[in-house]
């Protein structure tokens, strides 16, 4: 094809449209950026809405504005760099936050695939005829405020209700942190009109062990777990820890250990389930003091919606049984349910051509991390994923990844985007 004059390109350009191309050395630059962000190390901590979110935000709105973006951010701060006239978008990103401590390649990446792939595509002089939105969202982790996926809850309508209200540790409310940017501080303003988004592809690492194993660069998403988040409270008796005789105790940690313990049992029953406790609070939380209260959060995971449902059932029963048995009383509250999310086959299928044109023969996964196109896709806009190959897990300071696996995603990327819009 290189050298057939396309009609009105300049045929000297024409090699170029055919050398679209990301650059291992510039995605590696732009992920170093971010890392120095939030950075100690190789760990990274830029929680939802806090000043390091902030100011990388900051730092891809100037790469995007010097791409020829107009560049906005909406009332939940999520940052939207657009590119050409107007009309329906298709949107590519993912999220800036991180966890606490956590790697430097979670959501960061995908974003600087993003930028990458429309930086490719202007070296290669690709005319779009539809536009195209970067988006970098916020606090997809919900570290700080318990609300994961925020920032594209917000953009797709999918916000739990009440979500402003939300605090954190220091009482700082989600309301507050908005304001202090300058925003409302009402995140539900942030929602997108319908039918004003054609399709939302991003790139993530796959933060797991299998295209490392199978030596593979990039994957294809088929659907992201469904994914429940709660907190169960556990009330007994404080007591005195010397005085106390074991056989006279509402112990409200050991009966907290002994759920904890059901919940890891009943998640490897499963296939494919996994169930995490993470935070996990003891009041008053004296080393003399047998504690009267314990909350500990949950994390439920499973590829189909019967798996997760028949997991969370085995729990409820269990903590009420060891409550009953152990005299505590014990609630569980969902804080957050995100159920089974199937990618669209259409940009399934699309997204394998363009792997194929960046030398890539992707297989498809299951994503077991969630992610923002979670709330694309449930609010019923056609999505799809490409994981770029990852090592040394995830939500940790040891993740990484290959600069040469990610330009290949966004060389990947940019097919797709010039056979959408251009
Ligand atoms: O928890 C997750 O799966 C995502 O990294 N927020
Ligand atoms: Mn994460
Ligand atoms: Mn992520």
């Amino acid at each position: 094809m290189v050298g057939v004059a396309l009609p009105g390109v300049n045929p000297q350009l024409t090699p170029l449209i055919h050398k679209i191309v990301g650059d291992p050395a510039r995605v590696a630059r732009r992920a170093a950026a971010l890392a120095r962000i939030g950075g100690r190390g190789t760990a990274v901590t830029r929680l939802g809405l806090s000043d390091e979110e902030r100011r990388a935000h900051a730092l891809v709105g100037d790469w995007l504005r010097r791409l020829g973006a107009t560049v906005g951010r909406d009332e939940a701060a999520n940052v939207v760099g657009r590119f050409g006239g107007m009309g329906a978008s298709v949107v590519i990103g993912s999220h800036l936050d991180s966890v606490t401590e956590g790697g430097r390649y979670d959501g960061a990446l995908g974003v600087v695939v993003a930028v990458e792939a429309m930086d490719a595509l202007a070296r290669a002089r690709v005319r779009l005829r539809k536009p195209v939105e970067v988006v970098g969202w916020t606090d997809e982790e919900g570290v700080r405020f318990g609300i994961g996926l925020f920032g594209s809850a917000a953009a797709f309508g999918r916000l739990p209700p009440r979500a402003a209200g939300r605090a954190d540790r220091d009482g700082i409310s989600i309301r507050e942190a908005l304001r202090a940017m300058g925003l409302s501080g009402d995140p539900r303003k942030a929602r997108i009109r319908s039918g004003t988004v054609r399709a939302y592809i991003e790139p993530h690492i796959e933060q797991g062990p299998r295209l490392a194993d199978a030596r593979i660069p990039l994957a294809v998403v088929s659907s992201i777990v469904g994914i429940l988040h709660g907190r169960v409270t556990v009330r007994g008796r404080q007591d005195h820890a010397g005085t106390t005789p074991m056989g006279q105790r509402a112990d409200a940690f050991a009966g907290a250990a002994e759920m904890a313990l059901a919940l890891e049992r009943g998640a490897a029953a499963r296939a494919g389930a996994v169930g995490t406790v993470g935070e996990i609070a003891a009041r008053p939380g004296a080393k003399n003091v047998v504690p009267g209260e314990c909350t500990f959060s949950i994390d439920v995971r499973a590829p189909a919606q019967r798996t997760l449902d028949a997991v969370v059932r085995d729990l409820r029963s269990s903590v009420a049984r060891i409550a009953k048995r152990r005299g505590l009383e014990a609630s569980i509250d969902v804080l957050n349910a995100v159920p089974v999310a199937p990618m669209d086959r259409r940009l399934r299928a699309l997204l394998r051509r363009s792997c194929a044109a960046a030398g890539v023969d992707a297989p498809d996964l299951i994503s077991g991390a969630g992610h923002d196109a979670e709330n694309a896709q449930l609010a019923g806009v056609p999505t799809g994923m490409i994981f770029i190959r990852s090592r040394g897990g995830s939500h940790s300071p040891r993740e990484d990844a290959d600069p040469r696996d990610a330009a290949r995603a966004a060389t990947a990327l940019a097919y797709a985007i010039r056979e959408l819009c251009a």
